[in-house]
């Protein structure tokens, strides 16, 4: 038995599958999960001295790579202060300004500590702006564990097999509408039917909870306008898309200016932070200013600001090459899954690889994976050093710290896959 092994067996004692997130538990790729000692640049080590190249990332957060100095620095400096005050300090500002520089339509953010908080409480606004109650989200997509927004959604869902989770009340289930990722007539149709009712259309610009499923051509320009026709918003949940697609995530790399907008990981450099915001006429709606309530005892804490402050700045120094190396790595993979006959979806650093013959657009084209294949792909790349998402469902992050030839040494494993 390995030391994973039996760090596993005790922590089941405790939590939930032995985990305190679903999709690690390594459940759909029939393993056992590996029990982390350290992360450093583009590796991460397990407890039983194996040293793994991280296409996971912490899910995206890491863009820099594990433990980056100036952010590991800036963070030690910061906690000599103390960890939290629950009282305003100037870095909160700092990170706004930084936010607000990297994504303009940002005119006014409210920090919080996760992606679900930040998408429960973008829609609590839209809802107050707005005074009506429906919304309107895409199969497949994943806003996080809020009630309202678990239905039919992607991510751990997925993976586990559980569309629509336990818990929530049906009376409560009915304000939230489904439509269909690149399906511009399952959104006209909701839209004819509750129009004058929806209060927002909440989307991942490019989906990453299915696998990585682009937006096909117009589908979000269609959003922006259908939005506005009827008096709906758009949100933009850029949790995974916000700083990683270029330095304004997806409404910069494809020109769409939502009216509100989450971001989470990156934005906090690997610590709990996450963020929604956007025009400053909605924001004004959120207490103290306004009557839509929404609170944090850990928000904007100088800790986790000071790691997001860190990061943005790096990327905000380093853009042009930090996202023409993270695209030219991308490039170099997905040549390599498509030369083995793999399909492929992948902007810039994030990507997912599919085990399917036909082309995947849709939720339905990712649920007819094979994901028994996956799994055998999955522990082929582990077996060989690299960690990839134990999920079909999930996507491959790149960081800067993923030199070419911890690339291409990647590349070259992916090359003797099947044979
Ligand atoms: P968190 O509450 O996990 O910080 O963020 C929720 C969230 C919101 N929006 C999008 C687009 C997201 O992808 C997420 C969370 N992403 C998952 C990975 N697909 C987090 C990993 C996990 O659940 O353990």
């Amino acid at each position: 038995m390995t030391k994973s092994d039996e760090l596993f067996k005790k922590a089941q004692n405790y939590m939930p599958g032995g985990v305190n997130s679903p999709v690690r538990a390594f459940r759909a790729v029939k393993k056992t999960p590996f029990f982390v000692k350290k992360a450093k640049g583009a590796y991460i080590f397990d407890v039983d001295g194996n040293k793994y190249i991280d296409y996971v990332c912490s899910w995206g957060p890491q863009i820099l790579g594990h433990a980056h100095p100036r952010v590991i620095e800036a963070v030690k400096k910061a906690c000599d202060n103390g960890l939290t005050y629950g009282a305003p300090t100037e870095k909160e500002t700092i990170l706004a300004e930084l936010i607000k520089k990297c994504a303009p339509s940002m005119e006014m953010i409210r920090l919080v500590n996760s992606g679900t908080e930040a998408t429960m409480s973008a829609i609590r606004v839209a809802r107050g702006f707005t005074k009506r109650d429906k919304i309107i989200k895409f199969t497949g997509c994943y806003h996080g564990h809020s009630d309202g927004l678990l239905m039919k959604a992607g991510s751990g869902l997925l993976t586990n097999s559980i569309p629509n989770s336990g818990g929530i009340p049906k009376d409560y289930a009915k304000y939230t509408l489904l439509a269909n990722y690149n399906d511009k007539n399952s959104v006209k149709e909701l839209m004819k039917l509750h129009g004058k009712d929806v209060a927002c259309i909440i989307v991942e610009p490019v989906a990453a909870n299915m696998g990585v499923v682009l937006p096909q051509y117009g589908f979000l320009e269609f959003l922006r306008k259908i939005t506005e026709e009827y008096g709906a918003l758009l949100i933009f949940d850029e949790v995974i898309t916000g700083f990683r697609l270029s330095l304004g995530g997806a409404q910069e790399y494809y020109n769409v200016i939502p009216d509100l907008t989450t971001f989470g990981k990156i934005a906090g450099g690997g610590m709990p932070l996450a963020v929604y915001g956007g025009k400053k006429e909605i924001m004004s709606k959120v207490a103290p200013l306004g009557n839509v309530y929404q609170a944090g005892t850990l928000s904007g804490n100088p800790i986790a600001t000071t790691a997001g402050i860190e990061t943005l700045k790096i990327l905000i120094e380093n853009k042009e090459e930090i996202y023409s190396e993270l695209d030219k790595k991308g490039a170099i993979l997905e040549e390599a899954y498509n030369k083995i006959g793999l399909k492929t979806n992948r902007v810039g650093s994030l990507m997912s690889v599919f085990f399917s013959e036909k082309p995947i657009n849709k939720y339905e084209d990712s649920l007819a994976c094979n994901v028994e294949k996956f799994a055998d792909y999955f522990n082929y790349m582990l077996n060989n050093g690299i960690y990839v998402a134990p999920s079909q469902f999930e996507a491959m992050f790149i960081s800067f710290a993923h030199t070419t030839d911890i690339i291409k040494h990647t590349a070259e494993i992916i090359s003797k896959y099947g044979n």
